[in-house]
């Protein structure tokens, strides 16, 4: 088999929110298969800041401010992309947030905003995107899903309910623009070691690891957190042609946690 299937040059992958975190580590991967790199943050400062993380990296990235969820900026800035690096070939919606409050006390404006991020803004950008890769013949889109995209836990529902959405909408444009030669798949990472996990990893003042720290090593039969580079080979090989094949599947990139029990207490 011709392993240059694997390959990524002459394609424009945007990135959605890759400053740092998992969208960081995948545009890495993505680069280090040839890809040119583009992604967005809100914030001028983190996009400055991930400019220079990626050229420490030694990735001549393209950086742009946008908040994924205004379709406007959003519409704007494919167009300033088709413009100034070339039509997007690759399309990773990683943007997002969580917000863990008990769905009793959590508004229904804190619900929206998560749902905004987490799942409207996945549906933005892909249909932002979509045209062009019609035109071009192919295209690639994989939306970061989530462990919450099978399973519920508390504190996490409006989280849960946009990434069970984010895995239907991924089935979805699969099956809507599959003819075109686009493939769209998703990754659900396991608990990964990101900021946005951070929380759930904080020492405790006697020292001791966090509760959820510990409950997460028991029921991972890797018996670790996931790093976010475990997640830019499976996106790699969802951006390339080795996966013309695969469409409309969400692949589990966990350490084993959605298959596993849970270790016996001793
Ligand atoms: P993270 O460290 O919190 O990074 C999220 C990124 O998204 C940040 O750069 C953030 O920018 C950006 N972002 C948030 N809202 C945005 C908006 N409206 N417009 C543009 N950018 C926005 O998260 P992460 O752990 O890397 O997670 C990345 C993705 O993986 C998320 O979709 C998350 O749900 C998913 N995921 C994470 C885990 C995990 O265990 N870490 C597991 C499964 C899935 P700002 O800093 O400016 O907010
Ligand atoms: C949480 C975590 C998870 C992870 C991830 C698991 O609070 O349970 O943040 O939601 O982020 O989504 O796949």
């Amino acid at each position: 088999m011709d392993m240059s299937c694997f390959s990524l040059t002459g394609k424009v992958a945007l990135v959605t929110g890759a400053s740092y975190g998992i969208g960081f580590a995948i545009a890495k991967g993505m680069a280090s298969a040839g890809a040119t790199i583009v992604f967005n943050d809100i914030k001028q400062e983190l996009v400055d800041k991930g400019l220079a993380a990626y050229k420490e990296a030694g990735i001549d990235a393209h950086g742009y401010v946008c908040d994924v969820t205004d379709e406007d900026a959003v519409n704007n800035l494919v167009a300033t992309i088709e413009k100034e690096v070339g039509v997007i070939d690759i399309l990773v919606n990683n943007a997002g947030i969580i917000k863990r409050i008990p769905m009793c006390e959590m508004t229904a404006a804190q619900f929206r905003q998560v749902i905004d991020v987490d799942l409207n803004a996945p549906f933005i950008v892909a249909k932002a995107v979509i045209p062009s890769m019609i035109k071009k013949g192919h295209g690639k889109i994989i939306n970061i899903c989530s462990m919450m995209s099978e399973l519920g836990r508390e504190t996490v529902s409006a989280y849960a309910a946009a990434k069970g959405g984010l895995k239907m909408l991924t089935r979805n444009i699969c099956s809507e623009y599959g003819e075109y030669n686009i493939q769209c798949n998703g990754i659900g990472p396991g608990y990964i070691a990101t900021p946005q996990t951070a929380p759930l990893r904080e020492i405790q003042p006697d020292g001791s690891r966090h509760p959820f720290d510990q409950f997460i090593i028991s029921k991972t039969p890797a018996a670790r957190w996931g790093d976010a580079e475990d997640l830019a080979g499976p996106a790699v090989f969802l951006a390339s042609d080795a996966s013309n094949f695969v469409n409309g599947h969400v692949l589990y990139v966990d350490g084993g946690i959605l298959a596993y029990i849970g270790k016996q207490p001793q």
